[in-house]
C-alpha cells in the first residue's frame, strides 16, 4: 500500500470524533491502534487494519510533517525579475555531470519520505524514494549533547510525549540579555533523543495581545489539539493552541485566563510557570505561581474546562508545597500523582533544589518526598526549571543549567541551556535524588536517524555556526551558513552502500560547498572522520527558492555519525536532504 495512502488513513484515525472518544488521547490512540484488540477486532471481519497498525512505527517514522515550500509569492517574485530564473535555468543544466546536480523544486516544497517528483530532471531519476526503504537493524552508539541546543540559549524545558516522538518547549534567553527579556517560544522534537528537530519560533509575545515577556511555558494535548499554557512575566496565564504539535500556535483568547482577580490566586506573589496535566479520565489540570522565600503558600491548581481554554473550577486550589519558589510540574506514574517544583534559596544548601510531592489525587493530600535533582555550579547555582517524561522504556529529567554559557567563556546568568538526564524511580516509586551532570554528553541514543527518509537539516546533534529561521508554517530552514560551520547528525543510518546526497538549498547565487564529513568533525567528534565527497552549490532562482542539489560521496554502509560542513563564501540557505 503507498505511503501517501497510508498516512490518509492514519489521520483518519487520528482525527478528532472520528474513530475515538475525544477525550483519547494521541498516546493512547496511538497504542490502542497497534494492540492485540485491534487485531483481534478486525480479524472478525472489517478492514484489515492490523496491517495498517503494524505498519504503524515505519509510516510514522517516515512521516515528518513536510516542510512547506517557499511561499509561491517569493518564489515567483524572485523569478520574475529575470536574473534569478535563469540563473537557475543554466545552473541546473551546466551541472548534470560532476557533482552539482540541480532541480528546481516547485513552490508546493516536497513532500517528506516521498520521492521526488523529478521537477527539472537534473540530478534526480525520481527513484530513489526515501520512504520505501527496508527496515535496517542499525544499532546507534550516539550521546544526547549536554547542552542539548546550542545555537540558541534556551531554558525551562517542558518535554511531553506526543505520538513516537517526545516535543520539548523551551523559553528563549536572547543572545546577551542583561535580565529575563524573554519574547518567544521555541520546540524542539526527537524520537532518538539526540538528534532534536528545531520547529523555530512557535510563537512570540508580540502575537499575544495581553503578554510581553513569555516565561516557562507548559504543554498538553487533547482531542487532538496542542495547547501551550503561557504566562506574560508573572502576571498572569493563558493558552495558545495549534493543530501541529510544532506550531506555529496561536491565541485564541487574546485575553488571559488567569488572572491577579481569579478567585483564590489574589495571594499568589507571581502568576507564572504555568504546567498542564491531562489525567486518563481526559479531566485536564493547570498548576501555577510561585514567589519569594516567607511569602505564603503560592502554588495553586484549577481544572481547565473541557476545551482546555477556560477554567472549570471557579476558585483556585492551594497545594501546600515547602519553600516553593516557581516551575511547578504534574506527572502520573501508576496511581501516583508527582507534583514537583524547585526550591527558593532560602536554605543555601538547598538553594533551587528540584523537590516533589506525591498524592493519590491531583489537586489535594500531597506529601514532600524529598529532592529529585541538586544544583550545582554547571548552573551558576541559579535558577531551574524542569520536566519529566516516559519514552520508549525510559524516564527522563530535563531541566536547564548554564553550561553553554560556560563554555564559550562567559558568566552571563541570563543565558541558560537545556539538558536532559536519566531519572530512575525506587522500588517503593520515590525518585532518586541526583546531580547535574558537567559531562558533554548524557543519555543514550534510541535509534538511528534514517539517512534514506527526508531528514530535516534542522533536526540536528549539535552545530558550531549556524542559524534557524522558519516556524511550521513557512518551513524551518539553517541559515546565517558561513566558511567552515557545520552541523552534525548522531548516528545517521547509511544504509547498504549509498553514494549520494541530495539536499534542498536555496541560493540567489553559485558559490560555496557543502563537505560530506563521515565519522563526524572537528567540533562535533572527539576525532575528526574523513570528508567524502563535496556539493557545489549552485544559484537556485532566488534565496528563498529551494531547490534540490545532489552530489556523490564515496560509498557509505551501517551508522556513521555525519557532519556537513560547510566551506567558502557562498550565501545559501539548507532545508533538508537525504541519502540514496
Ligand atoms: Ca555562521
Ligand atoms: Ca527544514
Amino acid at each position: 500500500m503507498p505511503l501517501a495512502q497510508l498516512r490518509v488513513l492514519r489521520d483518519w484515525f487520528l482525527r478528532p470524533n472520528s474513530f475515538f472518544p475525544e477525550t483519547l488521547s494521541m498516546t493512547r490512540r496511538i497504542s490502542w491502534l497497534n494492540s492485540s484488540r485491534l487485531s483481534t477486532r478486525l480479524s472478525r471481519g472489517r478492514v484489515p487494519l492490523f496491517y495498517v497498525s503494524g505498519l504503524w512505527a515505519m509510516t510514522w517514522s517516515c512521516s515528518e510533517p513536510a516542510t512547506p515550500g517557499p511561499g509561491a509569492g517569493s518564489g515567483g517574485e524572485t523569478s520574475s525579475t529575470g536574473t534569478g530564473g535563469a540563473s537557475a535555468q543554466s545552473g541546473g543544466a551546466d551541472s548534470g555531470s560532476g557533482s552539482g546536480g540541480l532541480a528546481v523544486v516547485g513552490s508546493g516544497g516536497v513532500a517528506s519520505g516521498g520521492s521526488s517528483p523529478g521537477v527539472g530532471g537534473t540530478g534526480v531519476d525520481g527513484t530513489g524514494g526515501s520512504g520505501g526503504a527496508a527496515p535496517s537493524n542499525c544499532t546507534p552508539q550516539g550521546k544526547a549533547r549536554n547542552p542539548l541546543v546550542g545555537h540558541i540559549f534556551t531554558a525551562d524545558p517542558n518535554a511531553v510525549v506526543y505520538g513516537d516522538k517526545i516535543y520539548v518547549y523551551t523559553s528563549h534567553d536572547t543572545d546577551g540579555q542583561t535580565n529575563f527579556d524573554l519574547i518567544d517560544y521555541h520546540a524542539y522534537s526527537s524520537d532518538d533523543m539526540v538528534n532534536w528537530q528545531d520547529h523555530g519560533v512557535i510563537i512570540k509575545a508580540q502575537d499575544v495581545q495581553w503578554a510581553t515577556n513569555l516565561y516557562a511555558p507548559g504543554a498538553c494535548e487533547k482531542g487532538g489539539k496542542y495547547y501551550l499554557y503561557m504566562p506574560n512575566s508573572g502576571s498572569g496565564v493563558g493558552v495558545a493552541v495549534a493543530d501541529d504539535p510544532g506550531g506555529p500556535f496561536v491565541d485564541p483568547l487574546g485575553v488571559a485566563l488567569v488572572t491577579p482577580s481569579t478567585p483564590g490566586v489574589s495571594d499568589v506573589d507571581w502568576l507564572f510557570d504555568p504546567a498542564c496535566f491531562v489525567d486518563e479520565d481526559g479531566q485536564g489540570y493547570l498548576y501555577f505561581g510561585g514567589g519569594p522565600q516567607d511569602s505564603g503558600d503560592n502554588a495553586r491548581v484549577m481544572r481547565l474546562g473541557d476545551d482546555m481554554i477556560s477554567l472549570k473550577d471557579t476558585s483556585a486550589t492551594t497545594i501546600v508545597a515547602r519553600e516553593l519558589f516557581e516551575a511547578s510540574f504534574m506527572h502520573k506514574r501508576g496511581d501516583t500523582y508527582y507534583f514537583s517544583y524547585s526550591s527558593n534559596f532560602k536554605d543555601p544548601s538547598h538553594s533551587a533544589y528540584i523537590d516533589y510531592l506525591t498524592s493519590d489525587n491531583p489537586m489535594t493530600g500531597f506529601v514532600y518526598k524529598g529532592s529529585i535533582l541538586a544544583n550545582s555550579n554547571i548552573n551558576m547555582g541559579n535558577n531551574n526549571h524542569h520536566s519529566i517524561v516516559d519514552f520508549m522504556g525510559k524516564s527522563y529529567l530535563f531541566y536547564h543549567n548554564r553550561k553553554l554559557e560556560q563554555d564559550r567563556g562567559g558568566n552571563n546568568e541570563y543565558q541558560r541551556s537545556i539538558a536532559v538526564q536519566e531519572l530512575t524511580y525506587n522500588a517503593d516509586g520515590s525518585i532518586a535524588q541526583q546531580n547535574m551532570s558537567t559531562d558533554d554528553t548524557t543519555v543514550a541514543q534510541i535509534k538511528c536517524l534514517d539517512g534514506k527518509a527526508e531528514v530535516q537539516a534542522e533536526r540536528m546533534a549539535a552545530q558550531g555556526g549556524i542559524e534557524v529561521e522558519g516556524n511550521g508554517a513557512t518551513g524551518v530552514h539553517i541559515v546565517d551558513i558561513d566558511d567552515e560551520d557545520w552541523i552534525g547528525y548522531s548516528q545517521v543510518d547509511f544504509h547498504q552502500g549509498t553514494t549520494r546526497l541530495v539536499a534542498r538549498v536555496a541560493a540567489a547565487a553559485a558559490g560555496g560547498s557543502i563537505e560530506i564529513w563521515r565519522d563526524g568533525c572537528e567540533g562535533f567528534t572527539e576525532q575528526p572522520g574523513q570528508s567524502v565527497g563535496t556539493c557545489q552549490v549552485q544559484a537556485t532562482g532566488g534565496a528563498d527558492t529551494f531547490a534540490e542539489l545532489s552530489c556523490d560521496f564515496e560509498a557509505t554502509s551501517g551508522p556513521h555519525d555525519l557532519c556537513l560542513k560547510f566551506v567558502g563564501d557562498g550565501s545559501f540557505k539548507l532545508d533538508s536532504f537525504h541519502l540514496e
